[in-house]
């Protein structure tokens, strides 16, 4: 039965004023857009808004179950399907290759059943029956056989034929035999429905999205899926009806956490009370999420509408072709893996479109297990790709703010990131708008989960004066102690920098002194945490402020402690010298 009273939820939301007129206003938004954004025609499609409807099953919701892959097979309905520890090894191994247990994936039917875990309210929405057709386009490198495949399985299988134009698939250079051999001859089953396309070199799943786009000519929509999902139960039409109204809108199902191990599905941690979070960044670029907030509520009727994101993922989401070609696709000089999410995002809103996340469409995505051996870039790429990606989307789209983007990777300022001449052109023909506008009227919440970085006064190795030792932090964080290492050069560990606010610091990690009174331990810290430090270049000195003690180490020890400040100490004296990341 239903357990939420939907009307008394719409009257409550009334009374506070909140009934709006979508429609009005994205006509409105449109009138704007064809004046500054010449390019990006709306579409002409009559379509109505999706409706509530108390106690009333929505349209396009499924009438029966679903056939089961195996009548209480392992993993049917996603309950836990544990294996035995006679299998021990062979998963160890088959996590070390694929990032999953692919022993227990391999035993679970393809076309298993999952539960049922959408908000109640998403099972009454009822959607319009002239939705866009869509090409799922799902790209792959490396991955295991019956992961990859119960991905195109669960989407045949829960998506309405008559939107389904093709399934897309882009092999990025696999060597598996698996994926080799019989892959062609597996999907001859669909009939041509599933499509299969090889590149003749790793691309990256970047540019192999962007390959996929081209190739994927049937569908209005393009929908791209990782090659380890499972799409839930009627995701297409929430998906889809936004942008079936509104061509300039991008949308992301919510991603549900499928555990790689005993292939149960739930709903990712984090996120407000009813686990809903906008996408978001740090300000070294590493992807976050923040709860969704009051004032983007507000603007819903129902809390199981789609509401505004400033950043997706990068995986999962659905884009109208034609608008995803008019925005230029990926930067074509992004490399491998890494930073396109954020790349697809700031344009997308700069350059007049919307992104919206969608509560009631779901996705399950497997995150890799702790041991995967990864897929390393190949040769022709050169070293860190993602750095340079993410050096990339700053330049272009960042304006001043890339500023505090260095201040947290000083050691990306030298990259050789390449020309970004074409993509500085696009957004000026766009008049793509600032960041500045887009931190005020779209990611606001931002700073306040991430402060803006102060600036940095030195940066780099801290090497003990004349030697070849260096602090190395050797990975620990969270109160773990600093020690010394052979310095490598490489950043990394051995990377950090002291700000305007007297923080000595390695990512979002601040240097203090730990309990013992002595030793120097890492620690997160927020803007105003831990502002103790300061650095004398030219008698080599760390002084920390509260103690008035001297970053002091032992080279044979491999420890960094503060002690009482003696310049007849060797162990008291440091440089800090910059590093060039490769
Ligand atoms: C996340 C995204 C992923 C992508 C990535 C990089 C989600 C759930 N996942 O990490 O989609 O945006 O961030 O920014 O949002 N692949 C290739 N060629 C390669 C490497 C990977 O085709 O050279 C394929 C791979 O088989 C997979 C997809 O690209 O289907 C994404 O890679 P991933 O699953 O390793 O990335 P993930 O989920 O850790
Ligand atoms: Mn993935």
């Amino acid at each position: 039965g239903v357990e939420v009273d939907l009307d008394s939820i719409r009257q409550k939301n009334e009374d506070k004023g909140l009934d709006r007129h979508p429609r009005g206003r994205v006509q409105n938004q449109q009138n704007i857009m064809q004046k500054q954004y010449v390019t990006f025609k709306p579409h002409t499609n009559a379509y109505t808004d999706p409706v509530l409807k108390r106690g009333v099953l929505g349209n396009l919701e499924p009438k029966e179950p679903e056939p089961q892959g195996i009548p209480d097979g392992p993993g049917e309905g996603a309950k836990p399907f544990v294996l035995g520890s006679e299998y021990k090894e062979a998963v160890q191994a088959s996590i070390k290759e694929f990032g999953f247990n692919m022993v227990a994936s391999d035993m679970i039917s393809l076309d298993r059943t999952i539960s049922d875990i959408r908000h109640e309210e998403c099972k009454y929405w009822h959607y319009d029956e002239n939705l866009l057709t869509a090409s799922v386009v799902i790209v792959f490198h490396n991955e295991g056989w019956s992961t990859l495949m119960r991905t195109v399985h669960s989407v045949i299988k829960r998506t309405p034929r008559r939107y389904l134009a093709e399934v897309v698939m882009i092999d990025d250079f696999s060597n598996k035999v698996h994926l080799k051999e019989r892959l062609e001859e597996y999907i001859k089953q669909w009939n041509g429905l599933v499509k299969l396309f090889r590149n003749e070199r790793r691309e990256g799943l970047i540019q192999a999205r962007s390959i996929g786009a081209r190739k994927a000519t049937v569908g209005q929509v393009l929908i791209y899926l990782d090659a380890h999902c499972e799409v839930g139960v009627n995701w297409y039409a929430p998906l889809v009806a936004p942008i079936s109204k509104d061509r300039t809108i991008c949308t992301v199902p919510l991603i549900d956490y499928i555990d790689g191990n005993v292939y149960t599905i739930e709903p990712q941690q984090g996120g407000d009370d009813d686990g809903l979070a906008r996408g978001a960044w740090d300000w070294s670029l590493l992807w976050k999420r923040v709860p969704l907030n009051s004032r983007e509520k507000a603007k819903q009727k129902h809390m199981s509408e789609p509401y505004r994101s400033p950043a997706m993922a990068g995986g999962l989401f659905a884009i109208e072709r034609d608008f995803f070609f008019e925005l230029g696709l990926y930067d074509p000089g992004l490399q491998i893996w890494g930073g396109e999410n954020f790349e697809i995002s700031y344009k997308i809103w700069q350059c007049g479109g919307q992104l919206l996340f969608v509560p009631c469409s779901r996705v399950g995505h497997i995150y890799r297990l702790q041991g995967w051996q990864g897929n390393p870039p190949p040769a022709h790429v050169g070293s860190s790709p993602t750095l340079k990606n993410y050096v990339r989307v700053v330049e272009v789209w960042w304006d001043e703010y890339k500023d505090y983007f260095y201040a947290s990777r000083p050691e990306t300022k030298a990259l050789a990131y390449g020309d970004i001449s074409e993509l500085k052109r696009f957004r000026e023909e766009h008049r793509c708008k600032s960041f500045k506008w887009f931190m005020e009227e779209i990611a606001y919440d931002i700073p306040s989960h991430y402060p803006l970085p102060p600036k940095n006064l030195e940066w780099g190795e801290i090497r003990g004066y004349e030697t070849s030792y260096c602090i190395d932090s050797m990975g620990h964080t969270n109160g773990g102690n600093v020690e010394i290492g052979p310095c490598h050069r490489m950043g990394g560990n051995q990377l950090f920098r002291i700000n305007e606010a007297n923080q000595l610091m390695q990512y979002d990690q601040c240097l203090t002194k730990g309990p013992d009174g002595s030793a120097v331990i890492v620690t997160h810290c927020n803007l105003n945490e831990y502002t103790e430090w300061k650095y004398f270049k030219d008698i080599h000195r760390f002084t920390h402020v509260p103690t008035g003690k001297c970053l002091d180490r032992s080279d044979v020890l491999h420890k960094v402690f503060i002690a009482d400040c003696d310049k007849t100490k060797s162990t008291q004296k440091w440089e800090m010298n910059n590093i060039v990341a490769v």
